[in-house]
């Protein structure tokens, strides 16, 4: 899973990717080559079930992260650029709202305004996909009608009077035949999306947190379908990133807060995507995986190794609330709460499974 950082010029884009990927990047060389980095996704239950074993590894789930240039209608006609954005599976949309005459902004402190504006460049970049396609499908049509080409063609049609509308796609409801149909033009506007406000330090950044994306009018970009926000404050998360996890907590603390902004940033782009985890755990690892959410016994078995998937039996599952009020698996057992499940069963957020197999 990969998200691209994308936002207007000097936002907050670069730092961002920094703190969340603890990576030492110069600035770019090739202006229009992506950052890659990976970012631990740091999770409260694992640590805590690592405690009661105390593993050799630990190993956290991991997102992608993508640091692109500031965004624009001339950076995205370029084909390395536009071809970077489209490659990521959500976007996380960094948007200014800190307050610092040092650095320029075009016009006031405006995130509806900015959000909007580059909107429309994903919507004119998904236009333009559009219309190449129709010449060809067209094109087509007229050699033979089938009915696979003609629903492209009505699915296009539709999706360019949203597009008209300047309504980006990740608003529309697809059925999956469709969403498999649309995949392949990888269109920008149709990715889901996280702006992230970049807000100012301030003394009482705990409330200022909690409360800006309301103060900004965000509310109502931020619950339109796969659309989420939440804020952040670059300089203070810089700082953290630098502190070790006492430190850090005593500075949280100061500021009022309980969790760093990119614990919540990391989990907002999280429940965007869909996303949940479930743990195996071992004197040897403790380890967190991925999943879709609604996904079954089985195929997260799959997520560990395709040997598991194949020769699954059975899950043996308990929550990890109830392992770790139970003590060990062992007394879990005699309690009752660690449970035997099937392939078919769907596996819950937090969920601590061993997989048995055969074979
Ligand atoms: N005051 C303040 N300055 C910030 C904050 N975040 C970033 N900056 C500064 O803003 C400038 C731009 O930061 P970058 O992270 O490079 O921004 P960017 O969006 O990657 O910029 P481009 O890639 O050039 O578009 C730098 O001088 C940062 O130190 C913040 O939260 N507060
Ligand atoms: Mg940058």
């Amino acid at each position: 899973m990969k998200t691209g950082i994308i936002g207007l010029p000097q936002v907050g884009k670069t730092s961002l990717f920094r703190i969340l990927t603890k990576a030492h990047v110069e600035a770019h060389t090739n202006p229009r080559e992506a950052h890659i980095g990976v970012a631990k996704v740091p999770d409260d239950r694992l640590d805590r079930l690592a405690a009661l074993y105390n593993p050799r590894k630990l190993i956290h789930a991991s997102v992608e992260y993508a640091d692109v240039a500031a965004i624009g209608q001339d950076a995205l006609k370029e084909t390395a650029y536009a071809s970077s954005l489209r490659q990521v599976d959500a976007l996380a949309h960094v948007l200014r709202a800190f307050e610092d005459p040092a650095i320029p902004h075009v016009g006031e402190i405006d995130p509806v305004r900015d959000a909007k504006n580059v909107e429309i460049d994903l919507i004119i970049n998904d236009l333009g996909q559009i219309e190449k396609r129709m010449e060809r499908l067209e094109k087509d049509l007229k050699k033979g009608r089938t009915a696979e080409l003609e629903r492209e063609h009505e699915l296009l049609v539709k999706s360019k009077e949203q597009l008209e509308k300047e309504r980006p796609l990740r608003e529309r409801e697809l059925t999956p035949e469709d969403r498999k149909r649309m995949r392949g033009f990888m269109f920008l506007s149709q990715k889901p999306m996280l702006y992230v406000l970049n807000i100012s330090e301030a003394a009482d950044l705990g409330s200022q947190l909690e409360n800006a994306v309301a103060r900004y009018k965000l509310t109502d970009l931020a619950s339109r379908p796969n659309s989420g926000a939440t804020a952040i404050c670059g300089r203070v998360e810089a700082e953290l990133s630098e502190m070790d996890d006492a430190e850090a907590a005593e500075f949280l603390a100061s500021y009022n807060l309980n969790e760093s902004g990119l614990v919540r940033l990391i989990r907002k782009t999280y429940e965007l995507l869909g996303l949940i985890s479930f743990f195996t755990v071992g004197e040897d690892e403790c380890r967190a995986w991925t999943i879709a959410r609604g996904t079954r016994a089985v195929e997260a078995a799959g997520a560990i190794h395709s040997d598991l998937e194949k020769h699954f039996i059975r899950a043996e599952t308990i929550h990890w609330d109830a392992l770790l009020e139970a003590g060990s698996e062992a007394n879990a057992r005699a309690k009752g709460t660690l449970r035997l499940e099937g392939k078919d069963y769907i596996v819950k957020d937090g969920d601590v499974m061993h997989i048995r197999h055969s074979g």
